[in-house]
């Protein structure tokens, strides 16, 4: 009796322990004065909680931000594929490995619209349109812009991800009427020149500064599964969280390892620990779309709801991602059916 009552006492304790961390850590997450309002040694505390506790936080910092049953989805086109100068040890569309990916030359417009027109007929809110380049000459961006201005006037939010941009290349995405650039710092600062050497962190962050300050949205994340360890993988949600705006979308890939590229034959991530990545992000980014993005392949469905569970309330729709593939569409229908998720 009494070894009960002093059990229940000690479980009545932990659960008010648990609701003041949860508490602590809505301010925080909500507190937008603070520049580096999460440090690494924060986000991992979150990762070694028990794995019920973490997705309890993180659902309850969900539901107090978004609908817990509505998921974004955008649509990819790779719209240049392949060729590409750059060495980003994960990427089959670099020139330098021998991977299946040709070089193409930069789509028409015609086709590019058609593709978008059926990104929306299947129910994306977003088209994304991806190119493999360093960054767009301004030769290359003045078809790029077209694209955007026509693909908007359908009805479509517009995303692009062009690599670097140059001093006044942001202004002119915004003019076209560009609604969110996706450049990501894809891992943390101290293993990113173990998987790129040709472009630094800094000058991501230069990018990604001259996308805020003509008010594009920011689309911004990182890949997991490249054999980072669970500290990197808090220091890559560090330097997303601790963004004087963080940003408003936030892709957390799964390494999709293709042959040819370095990265291929990594050690597989465990699909607990990418869960994990997903509520941490989360918890650590309150207000912003956590997109479940490459990987989702190769993912048990059961491991995706985990994901929606823990607060990832985005996803790419659609067979293909820029060259790689994603679930088929039928089969995202009828997952979102299962777990009654509704499309926004
Ligand atoms: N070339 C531009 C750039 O690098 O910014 C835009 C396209 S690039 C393919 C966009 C992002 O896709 C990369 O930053 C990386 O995070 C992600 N990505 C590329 N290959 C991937 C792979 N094999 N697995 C997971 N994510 C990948
Ligand atoms: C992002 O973070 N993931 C997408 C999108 N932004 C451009 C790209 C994933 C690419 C996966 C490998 C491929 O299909 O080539
Ligand atoms: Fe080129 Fe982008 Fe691939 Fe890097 S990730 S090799 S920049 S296409």
């Amino acid at each position: 009796m009494l070894e009960s009552a002093t059990k229940s006492a000690t479980v009545a304790s932990e659960s008010v322990i648990s609701t003041s961390h949860i508490k602590a850590n809505l301010a925080k997450s909500c507190d937008t004065a603070t520049v580096n309002r999460w440090s690494v040694a924060d986000i991992v505390a979150l990762f070694e909680l028990p794995f019920s506790d973490l997705m309890h936080q993180a659902q309850t910092v969900h539901r107090a931000n978004f609908d817990p049953n509505a998921v974004q989805v955008s649509t990819l086109l790779s719209i240049k594929t392949g060729g590409c100068s750059e060495d980003c040890g994960y990427c089959p569309q670099a020139a330098r490995y021998h991977t299946d990916v040709e070089s193409e030359p930069l789509m028409q417009l015609d086709d590019v619209l058609a593709a978008a027109q059926e990104a929306k007929d299947n129910g994306a809110s977003r088209f994304c349109m991806g190119a493999a380049w360093r960054g767009p000459k301004q030769r290359d961006l003045e078809p790029v812009l077209k694209m955007i201005a026509e693909v908007k006037a359908m009805g479509l939010e517009t995303c692009a991800t062009l690599g670097m941009l140059k001093e006044g290349q942001a202004e002119q995405l915004k003019d076209a009427g560009l609604d969110y650039y996706n450049h990501n710092l894809d891992t943390a600062p101290e293993f990113y020149g173990d998987v790129i050497t040709t472009r630094t962190y800094q000058d991501r962050l230069e990018t990604l500064d001259r996308v805020r300050s003509v008010d594009i949205n920011v689309c911004c994340g990182g890949i997991i599964g490249m054999g980072e360890s669970r500290n990197q993988r808090a220091g890559l949600l560090a330097q997303l969280a601790n963004m004087e705006r963080p940003p408003e979308s936030v892709p957390i890939n799964l390494l999709t390892q293709v042959e040819g590229t370095p990265l291929h034959g990594t050690e597989e991530l465990d699909p607990i620990e990418f869960v994990r990545t997903i509520a941490a992000a989360r918890i650590t980014m309150p207000n912003s779309f956590v997109r479940l993005s490459a990987g989702r392949q190769s993912m048990h469905e059961g491991i995706q709801a985990l994901c929606f569970i823990a607060g990832a309330n985005s996803i790419f729709y659609g067979e293909k991602l820029l060259t790689t593939g994603n679930p088929e569409a039928a089969t995202d229908k009828k997952l979102f059916e299962k777990l009654g998720i509704n499309k926004i």
